[in-house]
């Protein structure tokens, strides 16, 4: 691909490349990620307290994050099904490579659904064996309020996410609190049904790297 143009919002380690993924791209990675969801469907986790997530989830790749009564984690099947999650799409693994330049391929893409109303809280991805591996989030369908701001708290930054924007929490910012206030329904007729899909890419496993 062509290197798409990376916006600086001021965070250090945050990048963000709006629409690195042109109409006819985000309209095929649909249609894969789609096709995988037939096999791994969409479901509705808890969190370990018992709160139903107004988010659905699916995972693709080796390793798939689940939250349930006994904690987060990331294991190689689906809680459902209990079959293994659906490989990522080699377009995936191609973008990776181009914008992180990260030396080993994710082995985890989150594939999180938000119809209407559904939002996530602020977080840090933080469950992951090595944490210095970048996180990558491609957004399909439509914008979303995006809330970023440092590890340690402070003032946040909100950005919008639009379909086939790119961004990565990197660096400085691997550990920074981020989150989804809310979508702008009708923003885009991409997804069948409405709504959003973001999928997140991250190395999940222990690196093989020396160290
Ligand atoms: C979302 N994204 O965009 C939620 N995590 O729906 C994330 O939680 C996220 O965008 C790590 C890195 C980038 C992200
Ligand atoms: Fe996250």
């Amino acid at each position: 691909m062509t290197a798409p143009r990376e916006i600086d919002t001021g965070l250090d380690g945050f990048r963000w490349w709006p629409g690195a993924l042109d109409a006819a791209a985000q309209a095929a990675l649909l249609a894969e990620v789609l096709r995988a969801v037939e096999l791994s469907p969409f479901y509705r986790p808890v969190t370990p307290g018992g709160r139903p997530f107004s988010v659905r989830m699916t995972n693709l790749g080796p390793l798939g994050w689940v939250s349930d009564r006994d904690g987060y984690r990331y294991q190689p099947t689906h809680p459902e099904t209990d079959a293994p999650w659906p490989p990522i799409p080699e377009t995936l693994l191609d973008l990776w490579r181009d914008l992180t330049g990260w030396p080993e391929p994710p082995d985890a893409c989150l594939v999180n659904l938000y119809r209407e109303a559904a939002k996530m809280g602020l977080h840090q991805d933080r469950d992951e064996a090595d944490l210095n591996a970048p996180v990558l989030s491609v957004s399909l369908g439509d914008t979303a309020i995006f809330r970023v701001g440092p590890a340690a708290g402070g003032p946040t930054k909100s950005i919008r996410l639009a379909s086939g924007d790119v961004c990565a929490l990197t660096g400085p910012a691997r550990l920074a609190r981020h989150g989804i206030d809310r979508l702008l329904p009708g923003s885009s007729g991409l997804i069948p049904g409405g709504g959003r899909i973001n999928l997140t890419l991250r190395r999940a496993g222990p690196s093989s790297r020396q160290s």
